[in-house]
């Protein structure tokens, strides 16, 4: 597990503002600042934990977690129906800049492959 605060442990404490569209004792949702899509939520746990690579064989609940809270999510925001793509960023090549493992959920428009 990394050490280091990143801007999503402001997030978590409400030091910074965000668009939460969802939360439970585990995982908070909320809006990216930067949106790739018409719908751009990040999922991410609120027990800091670097990255999909960082994960460890006790981390299986809370990586389960992050996949129920994005069903959640995609349901919220009327995604389920149409679909939508879920992408975690791992290290460099993978292109993560926030070092706290996150899912970004992107929908409502039709998302093309191979990604950049
Ligand atoms: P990644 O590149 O996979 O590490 O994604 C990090 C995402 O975090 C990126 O899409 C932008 C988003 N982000 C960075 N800082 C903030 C912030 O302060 N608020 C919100 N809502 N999103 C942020």
């Amino acid at each position: 597990m990394s050490e280091a605060s990143t801007i999503f442990d402001k997030i978590i404490a409400r030091e910074i503002p965000a668009d939460i569209v969802y939360e439970n004792d585990d995982c908070l949702a909320f809006h990216d600042i930067q949106p790739q899509a018409p719908v751009h939520v990040l999922v991410i746990p609120k027990r800091r934990i670097e990255n999909v690579a960082s994960l460890q064989d006790g981390d299986s609940e809370i990586a389960g977690k992050l996949l129920l809270a994005v069903g959640h999510v995609a349901r919220q925001l009327n995604l389920a129906e149409t679909g939508y793509r879920v992408v975690a960023n791992c290290g460099a090549d993978g292109g993560q800049s926030v070092d706290h493992l996150h899912l970004h959920v992107l929908g409502g428009r039709q998302m093309k492959w191979p990604p950049g």
